[in-house]
């Protein structure tokens, strides 16, 4: 039977201990075990930085980009086979900023993949930059009198743009956020997970207590994920409380389920039709 072990490999993890990258990897495991997806049914992409390491410490297949280039391989990958589970595993600088135009067509043509976002708020692998959620005021290394740009927030983005699946989950509460996994991967269509990830080396203000003292779980006996405006609402709330858990879903057709020749049978499985007098 399925087992969490399954998805070990013995690559060597360089991520600083206590890091909430940690967490993440294992809600991943925790939530594949639990839809019953062996390692060869899944694909995860990558681009670059920490976040971007996490297929390396999984087995499964796995394609590790260039740096913001996470969702056009994914994209890719998805129309060749839409069989296949495809997870894009990405850091808020990667997603949010280097790709960001990336981030907003792929949410635009719906395709079908699960997006989780290790967001911590800086540039993690390259010592602690500001990233584009970096919140004004904050102090870094390349910003020593402080972020002045407003923060890029993704959940509003995602929302605005009419993705079919958002939520945010945080690296401390393992067991919401494989349920968060779960949910995005039955999803037909884009699901965006970002993910409140705590940075321990690089970012001294959103530690593991900052945020325990802050994230509360969005109450879903009482909250219609269909309601763009009460998802907007919760999206931009960020101070003394922070929601976690589905903010806002649609059922947009997903961009493969809207293509009729490779609807049904995936582009893999098709015989090559070259028709001659194109190279005529
Ligand atoms: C085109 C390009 N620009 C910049 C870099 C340098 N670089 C490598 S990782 C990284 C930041 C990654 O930050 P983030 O995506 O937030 O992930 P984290 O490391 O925090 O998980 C940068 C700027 C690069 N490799 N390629
Ligand atoms: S630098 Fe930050 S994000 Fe990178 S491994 Fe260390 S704690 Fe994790």
């Amino acid at each position: 039977m399925l087992n969490i072990k399954d998805y070990d490999n013995s690559y060597e993890n360089k991520w600083c201990p206590g890091c909430g990258n940690f967490g993440i990897l294992n809600a991943m495991k925790d939530a594949f075990v639990k839809l019953g997806k062996y390692p060869h049914e899944i694909l995860i992409v990558s681009g670059i930085g920490q976040a971007a390491k996490t297929p390396h410490f999984m087995n499964c297949n796995m394609f590790h980009s260039l740096h913001g280039r996470a969702l056009p391989i994914a994209t890719g990958a998805k129309i060749a086979n839409h069989n296949l589970m495809i997870i894009v595993s990405s850091g808020d600088g990667d997603c949010y900023g280097e790709g960001g135009n990336h981030f907003i067509h792929a949410i635009r043509r719906n395709i079908d993949i699960t997006v989780l976002v290790h967001n911590n708020k800086v540039y993690g692998l390259t010592k602690g930059q500001a990233s584009p959620t970096a919140d004004i005021g904050v102090k870094t290394k390349s910003q020593p009198n402080g972020v002045i740009s407003e923060p890029f927030n993704p959940l509003h983005i995602a929302i605005s743009l009419e993705a079919g699946f958002v939520a945010r989950g945080f690296s401390g509460n393992k067991e919401h956020l494989s349920i968060l996994i779960q949910e995005g991967i039955k999803h037909k269509g884009f699901s965006l997970i970002d993910i409140l990830q705590p940075c321990v080396s690089f970012n001294k203000m959103n530690t593991f207590n900052w945020y325990k003292k802050r994230v509360y779980e969005i109450d879903e006996t009482s909250h219609d994920m269909f309601d763009y405006q009460k998802a907007i609402k919760l999206a931009k709330e960020w101070k003394d409380k922070i929601p976690i858990g589905i903010l806002y879903k649609n059922n947009r057709a997903s961009y493969t389920e809207q293509i009729s020749s490779i609807k049904d049978v995936p582009l893999i499985l098709q015989k090559r039709r070259i028709e001659k007098e194109i190279f005529l």
